[in-house]
């Protein structure tokens, strides 16, 4: 008895120690909160102004960005805020769920900004800044014509001429040439400025987001390229052989050149496909840029999303610049939740085809995500996807969706009851989402840890990421490209978004498992034939995944919402009647890449 009166007054004591240690974190987490958002979104703002307005010569949007740059980066990584976050850390057990969250991100957001090397860091910004506008600043250009990226993507898309193709894919690598120095100098401040907080290197700084190690996000997606291999190998065959005879090619070669695709990295080949009685590019030529986004937000409001804010349509910048605007800005999708509340916007170049049809969904998804977990149980420092992965599933499983039969007929953009036919829309998907894999968990994802893990000296930056491209995707480059090219930098990502790029990887695999939850579970449809417009369940499926952002573990929430772990089964099954039509295609020739990588 009297062990049991000890023990109930041990637990009153804890408890009321519990709820002073909570009240102690809180009022750390609150104040924290109160200068983080204010301070983020000065820094959102001056970024937002240097990307979309990009006038040669003039400094004001450098000076903004790394003003604002920098008071973020010295409250956050200040070391008095480090103290307190990891004191009250040490009696983790005593707080809550949602503060512990809450304060092993402020201590992950400080390792990219330590105060105790705050000279890196200023240096890290004023280089990061400089890199933004010399990549978009930069003017491309064909037969000394100034061109923008839509138009080098549309003669990648649709010219059969090898010659014209040629001169646009060059164009479009002038880019990274002039990137190289900056890349080389912001990998050492990457690193450094992480290290100050014990991490090796700022590859594994940015998967610990993930809570894994480098190995075992390394081992995850070799996994996903190794699962996917039997199918891109055929689709690979197909191609050489498809393409070599649209060319003209008496020969068929063993890998691919690198013009020959309809995209500058050779990320995505759907554009080499068109499935008549699919085609929307026919009618969303007859749209405005305008419809197109207009579109993608009907989809999500017919799912049960709310509209838009006005805010969003007068601060996005949406489409193209006039030729004469006398600026230039990013020219690369992107979509920003400016101070963790309602300042929602996208930046964009819209024009009416189905590329950019399938982006607009997809930078909706991004902003649907941010205004779903804007809400009063997700505190503002939580306001983030599952997994950095999940936010970018989520626009591009709409964009998988708004592409499908049932959703176009629904839509009235192709006409009803159409005859097409299903494994050639099955291989256009395919040469969109399955030959996305090699690229972005392959030659992306290991050019990314070498250079940052392995310290990749400069001088083998260009013959590293076309061994990577040539032993994942099976591509070469039209002619020897020496150092003094850096065909990694033309991509973004490798400037902007660094050491980030399985997200994408990791997001097809979800998606796909999504989908195909969605497809049998709610809709009762076919995987490959679905209609989601309308659809309230299916809306209120993907509210409940966004609307607790970070504040649940990304794992339980793929675990709890589909009943399986993360698995590119769904993704294997909804292209297996594709393999088989492929080997029948592929009979008799030649395969050039290994079975297994
Ligand atoms: O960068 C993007 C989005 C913005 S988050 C347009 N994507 C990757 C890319 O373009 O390389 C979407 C899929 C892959
Ligand atoms: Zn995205």
């Amino acid at each position: 008895m009297k062990k049991l009166i000890y023990l109930f007054a041990f637990l009153v004591f804890s408890a009321c120690s519990n709820k002073e240690k909570q009240k102690e974190a809180q009022s750390f987490l609150d104040q924290y909160t109160k200068e983080y958002m204010r301070l983020s979104a000065a820094a959102a703002e001056a970024e937002w102004g240097a990307n979309t307005k990009i006038v040669e010569g003039d400094s004001t949007n450098a000076r903004l960005v790394e003003r604002t740059g920098e008071a973020f980066a010295a409250f956050t990584g200040s070391s008095e805020n480090i103290e307190t976050a990891k004191k009250l850390l040490t009696e983790e057990s005593d707080l809550t769920e949602l503060q512990v969250k809450q304060l092993k991100k402020i201590i992950y957001i400080a390792a990219d900004n330590p105060e105790t090397v705050s000279d890196l860091v200023k240096q890290r910004i004023k280089a990061e800044n400089a890199q933004t506008e010399k990549l978009f600043g930069f003017t491309f250009k064909i037969d000394n014509k100034e061109v923008s990226t839509n138009e080098i993507d549309a003669i990648l898309k649709d010219e059969k001429d090898l010659a014209k193709r040629l001169k646009a894919w060059e164009a479009s690598k002038e880019v990274g040439t002039g990137l190289k120095t900056g890349l080389v100098n912001l990998r050492e401040l990457r690193n450094k400025t992480v290290q100050a907080l014990d991490y090796k290197n700022y590859f594994e700084y940015q998967v610990s987001d993930y809570g894994l190690t480098t190995e075992e996000m390394m081992n995850l997606i070799q996994r996903l390229n190794k699962e996917l291999r039997p199918l891109y190998r055929e689709l690979h065959t197909y191609a050489r052989y498809e393409l070599a005879q649209k060319y003209g090619q008496a020969e068929v070669p063993d890998y691919l050149p690198a013009h020959w695709l309809p995209n500058r990295w050779a990320q995505d080949w759907s554009a080499m496909v068109t499935v008549e009685g699919m085609n929307t590019d026919s009618v969303l030529k007859t749209k405005s840029a305008e419809w197109i986004v207009k579109d993608g937000e009907d989809f999500y409001k017919s799912l049960g999303f709310p509209s838009l804010p006005a805010s969003f349509w007068q601060k996005s910048s949406l489409y193209p610049l006039p030729a004469n605007a006398g600026y230039k800005k990013n020219n690369h999708a992107s979509a920003w939740h400016m101070d963790l509340q309602n300042d929602v916007r996208s930046l964009m170049s819209v024009e009416p085809n189905s590329e950019w049809h399938e982006t607009s969904n997809h930078e909706l998804g991004h902003i649907y995500y941010y205004m779903t977990y804007t809400n009063k149980d997700v505190p503002p420092l939580l306001r983030e996807g599952a997994n950095r992965a999940y936010h970018e599933a989520m626009g591009s499983l709409m964009g998988l969706a708004s592409q499908q039969k049932p959703y176009l007929e629904a839509k009235g953009l192709i006409a009803p009851g159409s005859k097409t036919d299903e494994i050639r829309s099955l291989l256009k998907e395919a040469l969109n989402y399955a030959v996305f894999i090699p690229f972005s968990a392959g030659t992306m994802t290991e050019f990314e840890k070498e250079l940052y893990a392995g310290n990749l000296p400069p001088d083998k930056f260009n013959a590293k990421w076309w061994e990577l491209a040539k032993k994942y995707q099976g591509i070469v480059p039209p002619a020897a490209r020496g150092e003094e090219y850096c065909d990694a930098a033309s991509k973004t990502h490798i400037n902007d978004d660094a050491a980030q790029y399985y997200d994408y990887a990791l997001s097809f695999i979800t998606l796909f498992q999504l989908h195909d939850h969605i497809a049998k579970n709610i809709l009762k449809q076919n995987p490959r034939a679905t209609n989601y417009y309308g659809n309230k369940e299916v809306g209120n499926f993907l509210k409940e995944i966004m609307y607790p952002g970070a504040s649940k573990d990304w794992n339980s929430v793929l675990k709890e919402k589909t009943g399986s772990e993360l698995s590119a089964k769904p993704m294997l099954d909804y292209f297996e009647p594709l393999v088989q039509w492929l080997k029948t295609q592929n009979k008799g020739r030649k395969h050039t890449l290994s079975e297994s990588v």
